[in-house]
């Protein structure tokens, strides 16, 4: 253990989350096993090495996938809220184990430990909110048309749900759609990132202890780890019947084409673009604040950072100057140090898209604003620390069409009345989230109407980032069209059954058919 990961208690944290040195990387419940090769996570925190996990090889998945089969059989005629009762039994023990877990986001993802616990409390929202929902999975009843003919629908488990999640946020994602499918009826198998399988091994143990207490089968809760290869068998397998991705739009791209040869549903939470559009008569203090968070929170990396900012020109230097004031103020470094706003990226690899993007917005002719950078020297020996960065660019730039996931910020600016600048925030390929800062309502519903911004998440008056998990959250065009959490997401988790009872003593045919025999 390095002397900042002990300094904030590591050790111990690692000790109750029951993180090992080498970890067997699958598991089904409580049983842990693994024959493949190890992964090595590093913190970028510090650049030290934290654990080593096993991957999972196609003989360990399908070990998985048949205890998974097997659990389904039983946990599909549990009544829905008993399974509500075992999401309770989680979420209790979320919260007893909120701290080291957030920690140890924080120490492997990299994110503030504020924000790791923030995540933890996500997770605990959502099993707050599945624990209610599991008795409200309602159906329709509709009127035949057919004398003494009864016509409902009810909703079904549907199976086996493959859970393929992204560093980014290493275990909310992951619990957003255990809490729904579980109170649904389903079972899980979760891929999480190979950047992060130690808060993939953290979360299975928690989940281990609920399902032990209750002698529930083992396979409601399942865990293999490795790249895309084993996401892979996922995608292709027909005994899973949903698989929910999140990740880069190129990844969506090969789960949603893999799923969909054979016909099988994906969920797809993808790449975001997303705008904050500034307008005359917006409140400058809430401004700064919605997009510096936006742009800088978990150093970018969420799929809802801020990345644009379209500005009226008529405030644009006042926006502008307040906001480099306000990222001179920015401190970046270890993560687990609350005095800090910024921590690092995840790898060495993510500061290299770094550098690219800012070497491509100067190429196109941006100019850049607040300078960016690697830091070195202590503190900074991960290579992971960047520095936030501003740039002013023009919307159809390559670069400023493009996601990167680091604290690169695009002031853009527009002349004309709101209706141009939704134009600009729509001109992306993205969907995900968008926001407008305007006390005019007039400008804030024209944001909202039909005509408005083309997002699945559009805010008036706060930031791109941070949505409540009460909503359906996911967005359009590239970014998947896929909806999890809240609202009715948890219809994608179910399949729907329409039925239609007779109760008189003749067979009357629908559409007024005559068929005699
Ligand atoms: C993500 O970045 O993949 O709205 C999820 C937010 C968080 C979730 C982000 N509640 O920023």
């Amino acid at each position: 253990m390095s002397t900042i990961a002990q300094q904030f208690g590591m050790t111990e944290a690692l000790e109750i989350l029951g993180i090992k040195a080498v970890n067997e990387g699958t598991s089904t419940g409580g049983q842990w096993f693994s024959g493949g090769e190890l992964i090595e996570s590093y913190s970028p925190v510090d650049g030290q090495l934290i654990a080593k996990v096993k991957a999972s090889t196609e003989a360990d998945y399908e070990k998985v996938m048949q205890s998974a089969t097997e659990a389904f059989k039983t946990f599909r005629l549990m009544p829905a809220p008993k399974r509500g009762e075992i999401v309770r039994q989680f979420g209790e023990k979320l919260r007893q184990y909120k701290e080291p877990l957030g920690k140890l986001v924080s120490y492997e993802m990299g994110k503030s430990y504020q924000e790791g616990l923030g995540e933890v409390q996500e997770m605990i929202d959502i099993c707050d909110f599945a624990v209610g929902l599991s008795r409200q999975l309602h159906g329709l009843t509709m009127h035949s048309e057919r004398p003494s003919h009864r016509m409902y629908e009810q909703y079904h488990p549907l199976g086996v749900v493959g859970i393929i999640s992204a560093f980014n946020f290493p275990v909310a994602v992951w619990s957003w759609n255990t809490a729904l499918a579980w109170i649904c009826g389903d079972v899980c198998v979760w891929k999480p990132s190979e950047k992060t399988p130690l808060c993939g091994i953290a979360c299975q143990n928690i989940i281990a202890e609920v399902l032990r207490e209750n002698n529930l089968p083992e396979g409601i809760s399942c865990l293999i780890n490795g790249d895309y290869k084993i996401g892979q068998l996922l995608n292709r397998d027909t005994r899973v019947p949903l698989v929910s991705a999140t990740g880069s739009t190129r990844m969506g791209k090969i789960v949603a084409q893999e799923v969909a040869a054979r016909l099988g549903r994906s969920l797809l939470e993808l790449g975001g673009n997303n705008a904050i559009i500034v307008t005359p008569d917006a409140d400058i203090k809430m401004t700064v604040i919605g997009a510096v968070f936006g742009a800088v929170g978990t150093a970018g990396q969420r799929c809802t950072s801020t990345r644009r900012l379209i500005i009226h020109e008529s405030i644009y230097d006042k926006v502008k100057d307040a906001i480099v004031a306000a990222y001179g103020q920015l401190r970046i470094g270890n993560p687990l140090d609350q005095n800090n706003h910024v921590g690092p990226l995840i790898d060495t690899h993510a500061v290299e898209l770094y550098n690219k993007a800012l070497a491509q917005v100067v190429a196109e002719g941006g100019k850049i604003l607040v300078e960016g950078g690697v830091l070195t020297g202590a503190g900074y020996e991960s290579g992971c620390y960047v520095k936030p960065a501003i740039a002013e660019a023009k919307n159809d730039f390559a670069i400023v069409q493009h996601e990167t996931f680091a604290p690169v910020l695009y002031l853009l600016k527009y002349s004309g009345d709101v209706t141009e600048a939704i134009e600009i925030q729509n001109g992306v390929a993205q969907g995900l989230s968008s926001a407008i800062m305007t006390n005019n309502l007039r400008e804030a519903e024209a944001f909202l109407s039909a005509a408005g911004s083309d997002c699945g998440i559009a805010n008036v008056n706060i930031g791109t980032s941070g949505a409540e998990i009460g909503g359906a959250f996911g967005g359009e065009k590239e970014t998947g069209g896929g909806r999890e959490s809240g609202s009715d997401a948890w219809k994608v988790y179910m399949r729907r059954q329409t039925n239609t009872i007779n109760y008189s003593t003749s067979l009357p045919l629908a559409q007024g058919i005559k068929f005699d025999l």
